[in-house]
């Protein structure tokens, strides 16, 4: 009798009908990973910024960004370290609506975030209802430790793309690694295709 167990239960399936990548255990609690100390950045002082390769530049102060309209995502997260996370409730401002409108022929983009973290990917993987700038996570306002006040979250690569405290996005016609890529962290980073390091 179908309709007993609802389908979203074990999380949104990949193609090969797992809930888990390869090599993934899941967890309940929500670890935190960062790289450094958990650097200050409020409301008051926040600010995020596109440039594109062209020189134009978009800024949004805390105010011109919450005046965005905000959707609310449930994704699973994968974390090379191989903690997997399902059902995780989001609520924040697509990166297409950020983008639109830039004239750009950039193919990457590099993030870049308060306290120096980097981290790049190709700009496809930021659009096209692909990645968001959240805010709040389960209903509350993103605490810092979680990279409040506001993260990237790009739930389909690997959890080191979704740069916490995220300050930008620079749109590069040529690519460059960031932080984890440069140390010898995959460039792309699916989880799917188990993609940790630059060797897999
Ligand atoms: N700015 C910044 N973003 C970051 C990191 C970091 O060290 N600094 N760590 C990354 C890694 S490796 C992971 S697994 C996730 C962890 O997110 P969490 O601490 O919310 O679980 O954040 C990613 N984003
Ligand atoms: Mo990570």
């Amino acid at each position: 009798m179908p309709g007993i167990v609802s389908p979203g239960f074990f999380g949104r399936r990949h193609e090969g009908g797992q809930a888990l990548p390869p090599g993934q255990y899941l967890v309940r609690d929500f670890p935190v990973l960062s790289a450094g100390p958990t650097p200050r950045a409020t409301p008051d002082t926040w600010e995020f910024r596109i440039i594109a390769e062209t020189g134009e530049q978009r800024t949004w102060d805390w105010a011109a960004f919450r005046a965005l309209p905000a959707v609310d995502v449930t994704v699973d997260l994968h974390c090379v370290t191989k903690w997997s996370k399902l059902g995780t409730a989001w609520r924040g401002v697509s990166v297409d609506v950020l983008v639109e409108g830039i004239e750009t022929n950039a193919e990457y983009a590099l993030v870049l975030s308060y306290g120096g973290y980097t981290t790049n990917l190709p700009l496809r993987d930021l659009l096209g209802g692909l990645a968001w700038l959240a805010f709040a996570y389960d209903g509350s306002d993103l605490t810092p430790e979680h990279g409040g006040p506001v993260r990237l979250l790009v739930p389909h690569l690997y959890l080191w793309k979704s740069a916490k405290w995220v300050r930008g996005i620079d749109l590069r016609t040529t690519e460059q690694r960031g932080f984890w890529e440069q140390l010898g962290y995959h460039n792309y980073g699916d989880p799917w295709l188990e993609q940790r390091y630059s060797e897999d």
